[in-house]
Protein backbone atom coordinates (compact mmCIF):
# COMPACT_ATOMS: atom_id res chain seq x y z
CA UNK A 1 0.00 0.00 0.00
CA UNK A 2 1.35 3.47 -0.99
CA UNK A 3 2.62 5.37 2.62
CA UNK A 4 0.71 8.17 3.76
CA UNK A 5 2.97 11.29 3.26
CA UNK A 6 5.83 11.65 5.65
CA UNK A 7 3.61 14.84 7.19
CA UNK A 8 1.00 13.06 7.95
CA UNK A 9 -0.47 14.08 11.26
CA UNK A 10 -1.12 10.88 12.91
CA UNK A 11 -2.83 11.47 16.04
CA UNK A 12 -5.20 10.76 19.42
CA UNK A 13 -8.30 13.05 20.33
CA UNK A 14 -9.97 13.86 23.75
CA UNK A 15 -12.30 16.34 25.04
CA UNK A 16 -11.54 17.80 28.47
CA UNK A 17 -15.35 17.23 29.92
CA UNK A 18 -14.72 13.79 29.14
CA UNK A 19 -10.92 13.11 30.33
CA UNK A 20 -9.95 15.85 32.50
CA UNK A 21 -12.15 15.14 35.55
CA UNK A 22 -10.68 17.99 38.17
CA UNK A 23 -14.10 19.47 37.91
CA UNK A 24 -13.83 21.45 41.02
CA UNK A 25 -10.12 22.06 41.32
CA UNK A 26 -7.95 24.96 39.73
CA UNK A 27 -10.81 27.58 40.25
CA UNK A 28 -13.08 25.99 37.87
CA UNK A 29 -16.73 26.32 37.27
CA UNK A 30 -19.28 23.68 36.89
CA UNK A 31 -20.00 23.20 33.12
CA UNK A 32 -22.86 21.87 31.33
CA UNK A 33 -21.43 18.46 31.07
CA UNK A 34 -20.76 18.32 35.07
CA UNK A 35 -24.36 18.07 35.10
CA UNK A 36 -25.34 15.03 32.77
CA UNK A 37 -26.33 12.43 35.40
CA UNK A 38 -26.10 8.81 35.06
CA UNK A 39 -28.23 5.89 36.96
CA UNK A 40 -25.91 3.34 37.68
CA UNK A 41 -28.79 0.91 38.23
CA UNK A 42 -29.79 0.55 34.52
CA UNK A 43 -29.01 -2.01 32.09
CA UNK A 44 -27.33 -0.74 29.12
CA UNK A 45 -30.35 -0.87 26.94
CA UNK A 46 -31.95 1.74 29.54
CA UNK A 47 -29.24 4.17 29.65
CA UNK A 48 -28.82 4.32 25.58
CA UNK A 49 -32.73 5.24 25.91
CA UNK A 50 -33.58 8.50 24.15
CA UNK A 51 -35.54 9.62 27.00
CA UNK A 52 -33.00 8.55 29.59
CA UNK A 53 -30.87 10.64 27.78
CA UNK A 54 -32.27 13.56 27.58
CA UNK A 55 -31.68 16.68 29.92
CA UNK A 56 -34.83 18.17 31.89
CA UNK A 57 -34.60 21.02 34.14
CA UNK A 58 -35.54 18.74 37.16
CA UNK A 59 -32.59 17.10 36.20
CA UNK A 60 -30.13 20.22 35.93
CA UNK A 61 -31.57 22.23 38.62
CA UNK A 62 -30.87 18.50 40.74
CA UNK A 63 -26.79 18.94 39.39
CA UNK A 64 -26.97 22.15 39.95
CA UNK A 65 -27.38 21.43 43.96
CA UNK A 66 -25.42 18.49 43.60
CA UNK A 67 -22.02 19.57 45.42
CA UNK A 68 -19.78 16.30 44.77
CA UNK A 69 -19.08 14.13 42.26
CA UNK A 70 -22.07 12.01 43.05
CA UNK A 71 -23.88 10.23 40.41
CA UNK A 72 -21.53 12.58 37.46
CA UNK A 73 -19.19 11.01 35.69
CA UNK A 74 -18.02 13.88 34.05
CA UNK A 75 -16.57 15.54 36.73
CA UNK A 76 -14.56 12.38 37.62
CA UNK A 77 -13.65 11.76 33.57
CA UNK A 78 -10.12 10.03 33.55
CA UNK A 79 -8.55 12.17 35.49
CA UNK A 80 -5.92 13.51 33.10
CA UNK A 81 -5.92 16.53 35.60
CA UNK A 82 -4.02 15.12 37.52
CA UNK A 83 -2.60 12.38 35.35
CA UNK A 84 -1.33 14.61 31.83
CA UNK A 85 2.43 14.10 32.29
CA UNK A 86 2.21 10.62 32.24
CA UNK A 87 -0.33 10.70 29.31
CA UNK A 88 1.29 12.75 27.03
CA UNK A 89 4.44 10.62 27.55
CA UNK A 90 2.15 7.29 26.68
CA UNK A 91 1.16 9.62 23.43
CA UNK A 92 4.80 10.12 22.28
CA UNK A 93 5.50 6.55 22.93
CA UNK A 94 3.42 5.45 20.58
CA UNK A 95 4.77 8.00 18.27
CA UNK A 96 1.63 10.42 18.06
CA UNK A 97 2.48 13.48 16.05
CA UNK A 98 -0.35 15.74 17.18
CA UNK A 99 -2.26 15.69 20.31
CA UNK A 100 -6.09 16.63 19.54
CA UNK A 101 -7.76 18.08 23.10
CA UNK A 102 -10.23 20.65 24.15
CA UNK A 103 -9.81 23.36 26.40
CA UNK A 104 -12.96 23.79 29.42
CA UNK A 105 -14.34 27.25 28.93
CA UNK A 106 -15.26 26.72 32.65
CA UNK A 107 -11.88 26.29 33.42
CA UNK A 108 -10.66 29.60 31.94
CA UNK A 109 -13.87 31.34 32.57
CA UNK A 110 -15.90 29.88 35.18
CA UNK A 111 -18.93 31.16 34.89
CA UNK A 112 -18.55 32.07 31.14
CA UNK A 113 -19.56 35.91 31.80
CA UNK A 114 -16.39 36.95 33.93
CA UNK A 115 -14.18 40.31 33.08
CA UNK A 116 -10.91 38.24 33.85
CA UNK A 117 -9.66 34.91 33.07
CA UNK A 118 -8.76 32.30 35.49
CA UNK A 119 -4.57 32.03 36.18
CA UNK A 120 -4.65 28.78 37.19
CA UNK A 121 -6.57 27.22 34.62
CA UNK A 122 -4.45 28.97 31.96
CA UNK A 123 -1.27 27.77 33.45
CA UNK A 124 -2.91 24.28 33.51
CA UNK A 125 -3.22 24.16 29.65
CA UNK A 126 -0.09 26.18 29.28
CA UNK A 127 1.78 23.35 31.23
CA UNK A 128 -0.14 20.57 28.68
CA UNK A 129 0.57 22.10 25.48
CA UNK A 130 4.26 22.93 26.42
CA UNK A 131 4.57 19.44 27.23
CA UNK A 132 3.38 18.05 24.24
CA UNK A 133 5.57 20.42 22.59
CA UNK A 134 8.58 18.90 24.30
CA UNK A 135 7.76 15.55 23.08
CA UNK A 136 7.40 16.44 19.65
CA UNK A 137 3.45 16.71 19.11
CA UNK A 138 1.85 18.89 17.70
CA UNK A 139 -1.33 20.63 19.13
CA UNK A 140 -5.21 20.80 17.45
CA UNK A 141 -6.94 22.53 19.65
CA UNK A 142 -10.99 22.29 20.36
CA UNK A 143 -11.99 25.64 21.89
CA UNK A 144 -15.49 24.68 22.36
CA UNK A 145 -16.32 21.01 22.70
CA UNK A 146 -19.65 20.69 24.30
CA UNK A 147 -18.97 21.87 27.64
CA UNK A 148 -20.49 25.42 28.49
CA UNK A 149 -20.08 27.14 31.81
CA UNK A 150 -23.36 26.52 33.67
CA UNK A 151 -23.74 30.26 34.40
CA UNK A 152 -24.92 30.93 30.94
CA UNK A 153 -27.40 28.35 30.88
CA UNK A 154 -28.74 29.83 33.80
CA UNK A 155 -28.56 33.73 33.18
CA UNK A 156 -28.88 33.81 29.20
CA UNK A 157 -30.61 30.55 28.54
CA UNK A 158 -27.68 29.03 26.36
CA UNK A 159 -26.37 29.75 23.04
CA UNK A 160 -29.88 31.06 21.64
CA UNK A 161 -28.89 34.31 23.30
CA UNK A 162 -27.02 36.25 21.05
CA UNK A 163 -24.79 37.88 23.95
CA UNK A 164 -22.75 34.33 23.99
CA UNK A 165 -20.89 35.26 21.02
CA UNK A 166 -19.40 37.99 22.55
CA UNK A 167 -18.59 35.80 25.84
CA UNK A 168 -17.14 33.38 23.46
CA UNK A 169 -15.38 35.59 21.19
CA UNK A 170 -13.72 36.99 24.42
CA UNK A 171 -12.95 33.28 25.59
CA UNK A 172 -11.29 32.74 22.36
CA UNK A 173 -9.32 35.87 22.48
CA UNK A 174 -7.99 34.80 25.89
CA UNK A 175 -6.97 31.37 23.75
CA UNK A 176 -5.05 33.00 21.09
CA UNK A 177 -3.20 35.60 23.51
CA UNK A 178 -2.38 32.82 25.90
CA UNK A 179 -1.61 29.97 24.26
CA UNK A 180 -1.19 31.05 21.03
CA UNK A 181 2.55 30.35 20.27
CA UNK A 182 1.45 26.53 21.25
CA UNK A 183 -1.39 25.91 19.12
CA UNK A 184 -0.81 24.31 15.92
CA UNK A 185 -4.56 24.05 14.46
CA UNK A 186 -7.56 25.71 15.73
CA UNK A 187 -11.33 24.09 16.13
CA UNK A 188 -13.92 27.04 17.26
CA UNK A 189 -16.28 24.29 17.52
CA UNK A 190 -16.57 20.27 17.65
CA UNK A 191 -19.96 18.86 15.62
CA UNK A 192 -21.51 22.47 14.98
CA UNK A 193 -24.25 20.12 13.80
CA UNK A 194 -24.98 18.63 17.23
CA UNK A 195 -27.21 22.15 18.18
CA UNK A 196 -29.75 20.54 16.04
CA UNK A 197 -29.29 16.43 16.93
CA UNK A 198 -28.54 16.98 20.58
CA UNK A 199 -29.84 20.74 21.36
CA UNK A 200 -28.33 20.32 25.30
CA UNK A 201 -24.94 19.56 24.17
CA UNK A 202 -24.39 21.66 21.07
CA UNK A 203 -26.68 24.45 22.78
CA UNK A 204 -26.86 24.44 26.59
CA UNK A 205 -30.77 24.79 25.67
CA UNK A 206 -32.99 22.49 27.67
CA UNK A 207 -36.17 21.77 26.06
CA UNK A 208 -38.81 21.81 28.65
CA UNK A 209 -37.82 25.62 28.80
CA UNK A 210 -38.13 26.21 25.44
CA UNK A 211 -41.37 27.47 24.15
CA UNK A 212 -40.63 27.31 20.54
CA UNK A 213 -37.53 24.66 20.80
CA UNK A 214 -37.17 24.44 16.74
CA UNK A 215 -36.94 28.45 17.12
CA UNK A 216 -34.26 28.30 19.82
CA UNK A 217 -32.34 25.79 17.88
CA UNK A 218 -32.23 27.48 14.94
CA UNK A 219 -31.58 30.67 16.78
CA UNK A 220 -28.89 29.61 18.57
CA UNK A 221 -26.98 27.75 15.96
CA UNK A 222 -26.90 31.06 13.82
CA UNK A 223 -25.15 32.56 16.84
CA UNK A 224 -22.66 29.47 16.67
CA UNK A 225 -22.06 30.40 13.16
CA UNK A 226 -21.55 33.64 14.26
CA UNK A 227 -19.01 32.86 17.03
CA UNK A 228 -17.05 30.45 14.64
CA UNK A 229 -16.86 33.05 11.98
CA UNK A 230 -15.46 35.68 14.50
CA UNK A 231 -13.27 33.45 16.28
CA UNK A 232 -11.60 32.68 12.78
CA UNK A 233 -11.21 36.37 11.53
CA UNK A 234 -9.77 36.52 14.76
CA UNK A 235 -7.06 33.80 14.71
CA UNK A 236 -6.17 34.70 11.61
CA UNK A 237 -5.72 38.47 12.59
CA UNK A 238 -3.69 37.97 15.74
CA UNK A 239 -1.88 34.64 14.58
CA UNK A 240 -0.82 35.51 11.09
CA UNK A 241 -0.53 32.12 9.67
CA UNK A 242 -3.08 30.27 11.90
CA UNK A 243 -4.62 27.72 10.19
CA UNK A 244 -8.77 27.02 11.59
CA UNK A 245 -10.88 24.66 10.60
CA UNK A 246 -15.08 23.94 11.61
CA UNK A 247 -15.60 20.39 11.74
CA UNK A 248 -19.49 18.16 12.17
CA UNK A 249 -20.15 14.64 13.42
CA UNK A 250 -20.42 13.08 9.72
CA UNK A 251 -23.75 11.33 9.32
CA UNK A 252 -22.56 9.53 5.99
CA UNK A 253 -26.45 8.42 4.06
CA UNK A 254 -27.30 5.39 1.64
CA UNK A 255 -30.20 5.66 0.03
CA UNK A 256 -32.05 2.48 1.34
CA UNK A 257 -34.06 1.77 -2.15
CA UNK A 258 -33.53 3.45 -6.01
CA UNK A 259 -36.65 4.52 -5.88
CA UNK A 260 -37.14 8.66 -6.49
CA UNK A 261 -38.41 9.07 -3.40
CA UNK A 262 -35.64 7.43 -1.13
CA UNK A 263 -33.11 9.46 -3.51
CA UNK A 264 -34.38 12.50 -2.23
CA UNK A 265 -34.67 11.99 1.64
CA UNK A 266 -31.03 10.98 1.08
CA UNK A 267 -30.27 14.39 -0.57
CA UNK A 268 -32.10 15.90 1.90
CA UNK A 269 -30.90 13.97 5.10
CA UNK A 270 -27.24 15.26 3.31
CA UNK A 271 -28.25 18.73 3.51
CA UNK A 272 -30.25 18.90 6.67
CA UNK A 273 -27.95 17.02 9.19
CA UNK A 274 -24.05 17.40 7.23
CA UNK A 275 -23.90 20.05 4.18
CA UNK A 276 -25.72 22.98 5.90
CA UNK A 277 -23.34 23.25 8.66
CA UNK A 278 -19.85 22.82 6.73
CA UNK A 279 -21.69 24.83 3.96
CA UNK A 280 -22.09 28.19 6.26
CA UNK A 281 -18.24 27.50 7.79
CA UNK A 282 -16.41 27.19 4.43
CA UNK A 283 -18.55 29.31 2.23
CA UNK A 284 -19.73 32.03 4.33
CA UNK A 285 -23.15 32.26 3.89
CA UNK A 286 -26.37 29.95 4.07
CA UNK A 287 -27.22 27.89 1.63
CA UNK A 288 -30.34 28.23 -0.89
CA UNK A 289 -32.00 24.87 0.17
CA UNK A 290 -32.64 25.80 3.88
CA UNK A 291 -34.46 28.87 3.67
CA UNK A 292 -36.88 26.12 1.91
CA UNK A 293 -37.01 24.56 5.38
CA UNK A 294 -37.18 27.53 7.35
CA UNK A 295 -40.20 28.42 5.57
CA UNK A 296 -41.56 25.00 5.77
CA UNK A 297 -41.12 24.82 9.62
CA UNK A 298 -42.23 29.01 10.03
CA UNK A 299 -38.44 29.24 11.08
CA UNK A 300 -37.43 32.92 11.87
CA UNK A 301 -33.71 33.57 12.46
CA UNK A 302 -33.21 36.87 14.35
CA UNK A 303 -29.90 37.98 12.24
CA UNK A 304 -28.53 42.16 12.65
CA UNK A 305 -27.68 43.47 8.74
CA UNK A 306 -23.36 43.25 10.12
CA UNK A 307 -24.14 39.40 9.94
CA UNK A 308 -23.75 38.16 6.42
CA UNK A 309 -20.00 40.19 6.45
CA UNK A 310 -19.73 38.61 9.49
CA UNK A 311 -19.91 34.77 8.01
CA UNK A 312 -18.07 36.00 4.76
CA UNK A 313 -15.22 37.09 6.33
CA UNK A 314 -14.54 34.10 8.91
CA UNK A 315 -14.46 31.15 7.06
CA UNK A 316 -11.98 28.49 7.49
CA UNK A 317 -8.72 27.40 6.29
CA UNK A 318 -10.33 22.95 6.80
CA UNK A 319 -13.03 21.02 6.90
CA UNK A 320 -12.89 18.23 10.04
CA UNK A 321 -15.31 15.70 10.90
CA UNK A 322 -15.71 13.14 13.22
CA UNK A 323 -16.93 9.40 11.47
CA UNK A 324 -18.00 6.63 13.06
CA UNK A 325 -20.90 4.68 11.00
CA UNK A 326 -23.52 5.28 8.09
CA UNK A 327 -26.63 4.98 8.17
CA UNK A 328 -29.85 4.44 5.50
CA UNK A 329 -31.70 7.18 3.94
CA UNK A 330 -35.30 5.94 3.77
CA UNK A 331 -38.94 7.36 3.47
CA UNK A 332 -40.34 4.05 5.35
CA UNK A 333 -41.50 4.45 8.78
CA UNK A 334 -41.05 0.88 9.33
CA UNK A 335 -37.70 0.57 8.72
CA UNK A 336 -35.30 -1.25 10.96
CA UNK A 337 -33.74 1.19 13.20
CA UNK A 338 -30.64 0.78 15.35
CA UNK A 339 -28.62 3.47 17.61
CA UNK A 340 -25.84 6.08 16.40
CA UNK A 341 -23.45 9.10 17.81
CA UNK A 342 -26.42 10.39 20.18
CA UNK A 343 -28.95 9.70 16.82
CA UNK A 344 -31.49 6.97 16.29
CA UNK A 345 -30.05 5.52 12.29
CA UNK A 346 -31.79 3.43 9.97
CA UNK A 347 -30.27 -0.33 9.68
CA UNK A 348 -28.27 -0.96 6.69
CA UNK A 349 -28.32 -4.94 5.98
CA UNK A 350 -25.28 -4.86 5.01
CA UNK A 351 -22.97 -4.22 7.21
CA UNK A 352 -22.15 -5.17 10.66
CA UNK A 353 -23.16 -3.20 14.57
CA UNK A 354 -20.68 -2.41 16.95
CA UNK A 355 -22.27 -3.54 20.67
CA UNK A 356 -23.54 -0.23 20.77
CA UNK A 357 -25.19 -0.43 17.91
CA UNK A 358 -23.59 1.83 15.50
CA UNK A 359 -23.06 0.44 12.20
CA UNK A 360 -19.19 -0.20 11.02
CA UNK A 361 -18.39 1.22 7.75
CA UNK A 362 -14.81 2.15 6.37
CA UNK A 363 -15.71 2.65 2.93
CA UNK A 364 -18.36 5.18 4.19
CA UNK A 365 -15.18 6.97 5.54
CA UNK A 366 -13.79 6.92 1.80
CA UNK A 367 -17.05 8.11 0.37
CA UNK A 368 -17.08 10.75 3.04
CA UNK A 369 -13.24 11.73 2.68
CA UNK A 370 -14.24 12.41 -1.31
CA UNK A 371 -17.61 14.28 -0.93
CA UNK A 372 -15.60 16.51 1.12
CA UNK A 373 -12.91 17.45 -1.32
CA UNK A 374 -15.12 17.42 -3.93
CA UNK A 375 -17.16 19.85 -2.40
CA UNK A 376 -14.86 21.98 -1.03
CA UNK A 377 -11.31 21.70 -2.02
CA UNK A 378 -9.65 22.75 1.10
CA UNK A 379 -7.69 20.56 3.22
CA UNK A 380 -9.33 17.61 4.89
CA UNK A 381 -8.77 16.13 8.28
CA UNK A 382 -10.05 13.24 10.13
CA UNK A 383 -10.63 14.79 14.20
CA UNK A 384 -12.27 11.76 15.29
CA UNK A 385 -13.04 7.96 14.21
CA UNK A 386 -12.54 4.89 16.67
CA UNK A 387 -14.32 2.16 18.10
CA UNK A 388 -16.32 2.00 21.56
CA UNK A 389 -16.58 -1.65 23.02
CA UNK A 390 -16.35 -3.46 26.47
CA UNK A 391 -12.67 -4.31 27.40
CA UNK A 392 -11.01 -6.78 29.84
CA UNK A 393 -7.99 -5.80 32.05
CA UNK A 394 -5.93 -9.09 32.20
CA UNK A 395 -3.97 -10.12 35.69
CA UNK A 396 -0.69 -9.53 33.88
CA UNK A 397 -2.05 -5.81 32.89
CA UNK A 398 -2.82 -6.13 29.16
CA UNK A 399 -5.70 -5.98 27.07
CA UNK A 400 -6.29 -7.86 24.05
CA UNK A 401 -8.88 -6.23 21.95
CA UNK A 402 -8.64 -7.48 18.17
CA UNK A 403 -11.60 -5.58 17.41
CA UNK A 404 -10.33 -2.10 18.08
CA UNK A 405 -7.64 -2.96 15.77
CA UNK A 406 -9.75 -4.60 13.26
CA UNK A 407 -11.89 -1.62 13.19
CA UNK A 408 -8.89 1.19 12.84
CA UNK A 409 -6.78 -1.05 10.41
CA UNK A 410 -10.24 -1.14 8.21
CA UNK A 411 -10.94 2.91 8.22
CA UNK A 412 -6.72 3.69 8.19
CA UNK A 413 -7.31 1.48 4.55
CA UNK A 414 -9.81 3.66 3.83
CA UNK A 415 -7.84 6.72 4.42
CA UNK A 416 -5.40 5.37 2.09
CA UNK A 417 -7.55 4.52 -0.94
CA UNK A 418 -9.01 8.20 -0.33
CA UNK A 419 -5.53 9.91 -0.25
CA UNK A 420 -5.05 7.67 -4.01
CA UNK A 421 -8.06 9.01 -4.97
CA UNK A 422 -6.62 12.55 -5.03
CA UNK A 423 -8.09 13.54 -1.56
CA UNK A 424 -5.74 15.99 0.84
CA UNK A 425 -6.53 14.44 3.71
CA UNK A 426 -3.50 15.55 5.99
CA UNK A 427 -4.60 14.01 9.44
CA UNK A 428 -6.13 11.63 11.45
CA UNK A 429 -6.40 11.51 15.29
CA UNK A 430 -8.36 8.77 16.32
CA UNK A 431 -11.02 9.19 18.90
CA UNK A 432 -10.45 8.62 22.71
CA UNK A 433 -6.82 7.47 22.37
CA UNK A 434 -7.17 6.75 26.02
CA UNK A 435 -10.30 5.22 28.01
CA UNK A 436 -12.48 8.39 28.87
CA UNK A 437 -16.42 8.63 29.55
CA UNK A 438 -19.05 8.06 26.75
CA UNK A 439 -20.62 11.20 25.60
CA UNK A 440 -23.42 9.61 24.81
CA UNK A 441 -23.88 6.76 26.99
CA UNK A 442 -21.78 8.54 30.15
CA UNK A 443 -20.31 5.50 31.42
CA UNK A 444 -16.35 4.73 31.03
CA UNK A 445 -17.59 0.73 30.10
CA UNK A 446 -17.87 1.99 26.68
CA UNK A 447 -14.35 2.40 25.76
CA UNK A 448 -12.58 3.59 23.08
CA UNK A 449 -8.83 3.69 24.07
CA UNK A 450 -5.83 2.39 22.75
CA UNK A 451 -4.59 3.00 26.59
CA UNK A 452 -6.94 1.57 29.22
CA UNK A 453 -7.67 3.75 32.10
CA UNK A 454 -8.53 1.64 35.56
CA UNK A 455 -11.69 3.05 36.69
CA UNK A 456 -15.16 1.77 36.45
CA UNK A 457 -18.36 3.32 35.42
CA UNK A 458 -18.83 5.24 39.31
CA UNK A 459 -15.44 6.32 39.24
CA UNK A 460 -14.16 3.66 41.17
CA UNK A 461 -10.27 2.23 40.60
CA UNK A 462 -6.80 3.28 40.73
CA UNK A 463 -7.20 5.50 37.20
CA UNK A 464 -4.13 3.60 36.82
CA UNK A 465 -2.90 3.66 32.83
CA UNK A 466 -2.17 0.44 30.92
CA UNK A 467 -1.65 -0.05 27.44
CA UNK A 468 -3.90 -2.33 25.22
CA UNK A 469 -2.85 -4.83 22.03
CA UNK A 470 -4.09 -1.67 19.91
CA UNK A 471 -1.52 0.68 21.51
CA UNK A 472 1.11 -1.30 19.62
CA UNK A 473 -0.77 -1.61 16.68
CA UNK A 474 -1.17 1.95 16.40
CA UNK A 475 2.74 2.94 17.10
CA UNK A 476 3.43 0.32 14.54
CA UNK A 477 1.22 1.96 12.04
CA UNK A 478 2.51 5.33 12.83
CA UNK A 479 6.28 4.11 12.57
CA UNK A 480 5.37 2.56 8.95
CA UNK A 481 3.41 5.49 7.66
CA UNK A 482 0.33 3.14 7.72
CA UNK A 483 2.24 1.17 5.18
CA UNK A 484 2.42 -2.13 7.43
CA UNK A 485 -1.47 -2.36 9.03
C1 LIG B 1 -18.52 12.49 19.20
C2 LIG B 1 -18.06 13.44 20.25
C3 LIG B 1 -17.14 12.90 21.25
C4 LIG B 1 -17.25 11.41 21.51
C5 LIG B 1 -17.63 10.56 20.32
C6 LIG B 1 -18.04 9.15 20.65
O1 LIG B 1 -19.77 12.89 18.82
O2 LIG B 1 -17.42 14.57 19.67
O3 LIG B 1 -17.22 13.71 22.37
O4 LIG B 1 -17.68 11.04 22.71
O5 LIG B 1 -18.66 11.16 19.59
O6 LIG B 1 -19.33 9.12 21.17
P1 LIG B 1 -19.75 8.31 22.45
O7 LIG B 1 -18.84 8.79 23.52
O8 LIG B 1 -21.16 8.68 22.69
O9 LIG B 1 -19.57 6.89 22.14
Amino acid sequence: MQAFPKEFLWGGATAASQVEGGWNEGGKGLDTQDCRPQDFTLTRAQKNDWHFKQMTSEKFEAALRCTDAGCYPFRWGSDEYHHAHEDIELFAEMGMKVYRLSVSWARIYPNGDDPEPNEEGIRYYRELLEDCHAHGMKVFLTILHYAIPVHLVEAYGGWKSRKLVDFYVRYAKTLFERLGDLVDYWLPFNEMNAGRFNPYNGLGLIKDREENYEQAIYQGLHHCFLASAKACALAHKMLPGSKVGCMIARFCHYAATCSPEDQLQMLHDEQYTNWFYTDVMVRGYYPEYMQRLFRDHHIEIQMEPEDDQILKEGTVDFVSFSYYFSQVSTVDDAWEKTDGNLVVASKNPYLKSSEWGWQEDPTGLRITLNQFWDRYHIPVFVAENGLGATDVLEEDGSVHDPYRIEYLRSHVKAMAEALEDGVDVFGYTMWGIIDLVSCGSIEMSKRYGVIYVDADDEGKGTFKRYRKDSFWWYQHCIASQGCDL
